[in-house]
C-alpha cells in the first residue's frame, strides 16, 4: 500500500484482553485481522498503553473512590480505571499473538503520572504532544488507518486527533472493539463522525 498511508494499531495488549484487569470483549477475536491487515501496510505504528504505578487514571490512587466514577483532574473530567498497562509488567507487553514485525514504531503514552493519554497524539491535558505527528510528517504520511482497543476511547481520540493534524483517517470498526461505558461506544461514533473520520470495511481499503 502507498507510502504515505500508515496503519495505527492501538492497544493490542494483554491487559485489554478478556481476562485481563479492563479486558475488552472479542478484544482477542481481532488479533488475527489486524495481523492481515497489517501486511498490507509498509507503515505501521503500534501503541502500547503505558503507565507508572500509582497513575491517576487508576481508581486506587484515589482513596474512596471506584473504578468507573469519573474524576476531576486538573484539565478536566477523567474515568478512573482498574490498574492497567503498569510499564514493564506482563500485562502491558502485546499480545503474543500480535505478529507486526515490520512495525516501525511503538508509542507509549500515559506515562506521565498526572495526565492520562488516551490518544496517541494529544495527552488528556490537549496540550502536550506525544511526537507521534511529528514522526508521520517527517515520513511525508497524509493518511492514516486505525484499529484496535478500545473502539470508544484510545481508537476514537487517537482517530478524532489525528484530524485536528490535517490527516486523512479512516477507522476499521470489524479490527477494533470498544468498551461500552455508559453508551461511549456511540459517543465515540458520533464523534468521530463529526470529526470527519472515514468508518470503514476492509475490503472498501483494500478494494
Ligand atoms: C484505554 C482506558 C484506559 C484504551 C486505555 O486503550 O482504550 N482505555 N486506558
Ligand atoms: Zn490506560
Amino acid at each position: 500500500m502507498s507510502k504515505n498511508r500508515a496503519l495505527i494499531v492501538v492497544d493490542m495488549q494483554n491487559d485489554f484482553m478478556p481476562g485481563g484487569p479492563l479486558g475488552v470483549t472479542g478484544g482477542d477475536e481481532i488479533i488475527g485481522t489486524i495481523n492481515q491487515l497489517a501486511r498490507q501496510f509498509e507503515n505501521v505504528v503500534l501503541t502500547q498503553d503505558w503507565h507508572c504505578p500509582g497513575h491517576m487514571s487508576f481508581a486506587s490512587s484515589h482513596p474512596g473512590r471506584d473504578i468507573f466514577e469519573t474524576f476531576e483532574a486538573f484539565y478536566g473530567p477523567q474515568v478512573l480505571w482498574p490498574d492497567h498497562c503498569v510499564m514493564g509488567t506482563r500485562g502491558a507487553d502485546f499480545h503474543p499473538k500480535l505478529d507486526i514485525p515490520h512495525a516501525g514504531l511503538i508509542l507509549r503514552k500515559g506515562y506521565n503520572r498526572d495526565v492520562d493519554s488516551y490518544s496517541a497524539f494529544l495527552e488528556a491535558d490537549r496540550k502536550t504532544r506525544t511526537g507521534l505527528d511529528g514522526w508521520l510528517a517527517s515520513r511525508g504520511i497524509t493518511e492514516i488507518v486505525v484499529c484496535g482497543v478500545a473502539t470508544d476511547f484510545c481508537v476514537g481520540w487517537t482517530a478524532c486527533d489525528a484530524r485536528h493534524f490535517n490527516l486523512s483517517v479512516a477507522m476499521v470498526d470489524e479490527a477494533s472493539r470498544g468498551i461500552d461505558l455508559e453508551g461511549s461506544l456511540d459517543r465515540a461514533h458520533r464523534n468521530m463522525d463529526i470529526a470527519g473520520v472515514d468508518i470503514v470495511t476492509i475490503s472498501q481499503l483494500i478494494g
